[in-house]
């Protein structure tokens, strides 16, 4: 596949749905790809976030930082809170507005998966965006099943043990019309996968990987960096999936080691070689299914 180019602009409208003065700590990765992500949207747009950090980030009333209307609900109801508002909207003859579940990484893999599952299976015409900051971090960082192996946190004070879900795989198989990675650092590659999602009628899923300073422990201008050396190092891939097969939209260089990405985190910091080598082998491992095909990662 053609190489895209990672840092072109000429796609980002300059109209800002997301404003400035919200209350995300400096440096949030998940702000950023909400900017990113509404430029792709647009104004007609209905956001539903379960608990979260972003539940936090929109503001307190009377306060709101975003451009379109958002629905706070509970933690495990993400996905049956859009499917309900997008019935309700096309109950008044609403065909048009996109609806978007906005869940943090344990408000998709762990506690919202079953509606989350439930609303791919059912094929619920929704954008469902995980952005995956690999923790529990609006209650101070606990770990969850898209923490990866190895990871100090909260409550893994000895490195988690068991690898990272792979929900791409998972939603795939439940049949989802569209299921892609972006991360902010690549906003051509994000903002075609948004728009992509936009013009599609049906379940399409979004995995977000966001760089979480206060998490992840790295200086708080460094999100950007973060957010490219895993895609560069090979950690986290930038793929889609379409028509039944996966596809790499973007091949990185492999120029930076994932052992160097790891290292610049606080929460890998206390490894040594040896286990730094593993947790990169299991890190790529879990990509492999997604990346074997011929036009794939390696191909
Ligand atoms: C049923 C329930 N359990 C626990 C909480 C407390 N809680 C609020 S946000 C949150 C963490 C959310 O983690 P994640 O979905 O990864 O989003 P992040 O905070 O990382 O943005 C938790 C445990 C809650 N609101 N509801
Ligand atoms: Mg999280």
């Amino acid at each position: 596949m053609e190489q895209k180019k990672p840092r072109s602009p000429e796609m980002i409208t300059q109209e800002e749905l997301f404003h400035p003065g919200h209350p995300a700590c400096p440096g949030c990765g998940a702000a950023i790809s909400m900017r990113l992500a509404l430029k792709a949207l647009g104004k007609k747009t209905m956001i539903v976030i379960p608990a979260s950090c972003w539940s936090i980030i929109a503001g307190a009333h009377p306060t709101f930082s975003l451009g379109v209307p958002l629905l706070h609900v509970p933690f495990i109801s993400g996905a049956a809170a859009a499917a309900g508002l997008k019935a309700s909207l096309e109950a008044l003859g609403d065909k048009e507005t996109t609806i978007v579940a906005w869940a943090g990484d344990g408000g998709t893999y762990d506690i919202g998966f079953q509606g989350l599952s439930g609303a791919a299976e059912r094929k619920t015409d929704m954008i469902f965006v995980c952005y995956d900051n690999e923790a529990y971090m609006n209650t101070g960082g606990q770990r969850s099943s898209a923490t990866p192996p190895g990871t100090y946190t909260a409550t893994t004070p000895q490195g988690k043990g068991e690898d990272k879900k792979d929900l791409l795989s998972i939603m795939a198989d439940h049949g989802a019309l569209y299921v892609a990675t972006a991360t902010l650092a690549y906003p051509q590659d994000f903002l075609t996968k948004f728009k992509k999602a936009k013009a599609k009628k049906g379940f399409r899923f979004i995995h977000i990987l966001s760089p979480c300073p206060t998490g992840w422990g790295y200086p708080e201008d460094k999100t950007v960096t973060m957010s490219r050396m895993a895609v560069e190092s090979g950690a986290y891939p930038l793929v889609e999936w379409e028509g039944g097969e996966w596809n790499t939209t973007y091949r990185p260089s492999f120029q930076i080691k994932i052992k160097d990405y790891l290292l610049s985190q606080s929460r890998f910091a206390h490894w040594g070689e040896e286990k730094l080598a593993q947790i990169a082998q299991r890190a790529t491992h879990q990509w492999d299914r997604l990346t074997d095909h011929p036009k794939g990662l390696k191909g």
